[in-house]
């Protein structure tokens, strides 16, 4: 099995990337290269890359939204009503009625995402800005549905998270440990498997991607990997189970898992993979019944063993901020400490090559930087998690608590979040979801960056639209800056 790194070496295609590729019908495939270029049905360049936002920021609100759900079926819990009503900054509830997007029906994101596929199918919208206008309201219901919903439903069932010291990076895995990696995104089962190894005293739990991010903030579970490094944890042949439960999870794990004696255990329903033992968790008891197994497989699995010594870096971080430091840092603004709050926020993808860190940490020493997810687990291997300019709050999920944060202090001022010096910056974006964060975040009035050439760099009018109509409504824009030294001096300016 080929690893990540050379997987990589097959490049992605051009037009793809560029979104001037169609497959929502059987006339085609339609690939459009001239700007004139049309598809089979007559959609042009913008409808076909409109199309293709709105389908990606559908899937990626459909993870968000289906996250919280899960945690409420798995609670046995009732979808809360008018939700985003309650939590919505009261003049953005007015400017979302007034264009529109107010996304208003009961259990809501089931109709909405399925209505964003079916105007997004073969002859149904072919209006550019309207459909544009659609991946907004999937980012509000993102937002609300998903994030806020999801981190809410997780601190009632786990506590909010505290501030204290953890560790990163694939050193955390310990050759004199039984040890069990837990991955993905829904972290209630991960969260049994954390009671239960308490009860011994040879297992070492370790975290990976944002079920790993979550842990982290909320118990101080050590996190050894994000995305990219998910393939590491087992190729270090010192860990006996990866369990894991849904989102961004490689299929790659099985093959890799055969060349060492670790296992791979699935425990999701909608998110099995061939080759995996599934172990289904529904609920508390399930949860409960599936860790006892497993740490029990981990310890018969130890034997099989055949690495005897590891070590690796690991870095200390400072961890476990949440929406309740809006208060410092909104003196921190009046008093001029900081010039203002930088999000960085989203994946690690390995097709982005800059060196981003290098900007993140000189913007530091003027802004104060809010980080979660995998970039979060970046500026922490960086040495840069360190409470004082750098804040880890948690997984992408609880990146509802910088939008909490960035309301809270708009509040405070009495001012709209858009006028505030905040910004999001998704500088390796690669994942569905971390598009729909960026729809969620504009929503609110927040400029937002991403770093990687997705569909939105190449074609003028939709590029067009996300920087100046978007600008129009929200006072907003959705800005593409490869070049890490651009992006800085934008900021600085
Ligand atoms: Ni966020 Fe978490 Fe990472 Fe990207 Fe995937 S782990 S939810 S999607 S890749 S940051």
């Amino acid at each position: 099995m080929k690893r990540l790194n050379e997987r990589l070496e097959k490049r992605p295609c051009q037009i793809g990337l560029e979104s001037r590729c169609c497959k929502n019908c059987l006339m085609g495939p339609c690939i459009l290269i001239n700007k004139d270029d049309v598809g089979a049905c007559g959609a042009n360049a913008d409808v076909v890359s409109a199309r293709n936002i709105v389908r990606f920021t559908a899937a990626g609100a459909s993870n968000h939204t289906g996250h919280a759900e899960h945690i409420l079926q798995f609670t046995k819990k009732k979808f809360p009503e008018k939700y985003i009503d309650k939590k919505a900054p009261k003049y953005l509830l007015k400017l979302w009625k007034q264009l529109g997007i107010l996304p208003s029906v009961k259990h809501e994101h089931f109709k909405e995402i399925s209505e964003a596929f079916h105007a997004t199918s073969f002859g149904v919208n072919a209006d550019y800005q309207d459909l544009l206008k659609t991946a907004v309201k999937l980012g509000i219901i993102d937002g609300y549905l998903g994030l806020y919903l999801a981190t809410e439903l997780e601190d009632k069932l786990y506590g909010k998270p505290k501030v204290r010291e953890g560790v990163l990076d694939l050193g955390v895995i310990r050759d004199d440990k039984i040890n069990i990696a837990v991955h993905g995104h829904e972290p209630m089962f991960a969260e049994e498997i954390v009671k239960e190894a308490k009860k011994h005293k040879n297992i070492n739990v370790v975290g990976v991607c944002c079920t790993g991010a979550s842990l982290l903030a909320k118990h101080g579970v050590p996190l050894a990997a994000n995305v990219i490094l998910q393939e590491n944890v087992i190729a270090t042949g010192m860990v006996e189970i990866m369990a894991v439960d849904a989102q961004c999870v490689m299929p790659s794990l099985v093959d890799i898992c055969e060349c060492y004696h670790t296992r791979l255990i699935t425990t999701n329903s909608i998110a099995k993979i061939s080759g995996a033992t599934h172990m289904p968790v529904t609920d508390r008891e399930s949860a409960n019944i599936v860790a006892k197994k497993i740490i029990k497989l981990a310890i018969e699995n130890r034997k099989k063993r055949k690495r005897t010594s590891f070590s690796a870096k690991k870095e200390k971080v400072i961890v476990g901020f949440d929406e309740r430091i809006a208060d410092s840092l909104h003196k921190q603004l009046k008093e001029k400490k900081i010039k203002g709050i930088i999000a960085v926020i989203g994946c690690r993808n390995p097709r982005v090559t800059e060196d981003w860190i290098s900007v993140y940490r000189k913007l530091s020493k003027d802004y104060a930087i809010l980080t979660t997810g995998c970039m979060a687990f970046e500026l922490g291997k960086a040495g840069m998690l360190d409470g004082r300019r750098v804040f880890h709050v948690g997984s992408c999920i609880n990146n509802a608590r910088i939008a909490e944060i960035f309301k809270r202090i708009a509040d405070k001022e009495k001012k709209e979040i858009t006028d505030l010096p905040f910004i999001i910056s998704a500088p390796a974006p690669l994942s569905e979801k971390c598009v729909a964060i960026g729809f969620f975040f504009a929503a609110l009035g927040t400029d937002v960056h991403f770093g990687y050439p997705m569909m939105i760099k190449t074609n003028s009018n939709v590029e067009n639209f996300l920087a100046n109509v978007l600008k129009k409504h929200f006072k907003s824009r959705i800005f593409f800056e490869r070049d890490p030294k651009l992006f800085y001096k934008k900021i600085v300016e």
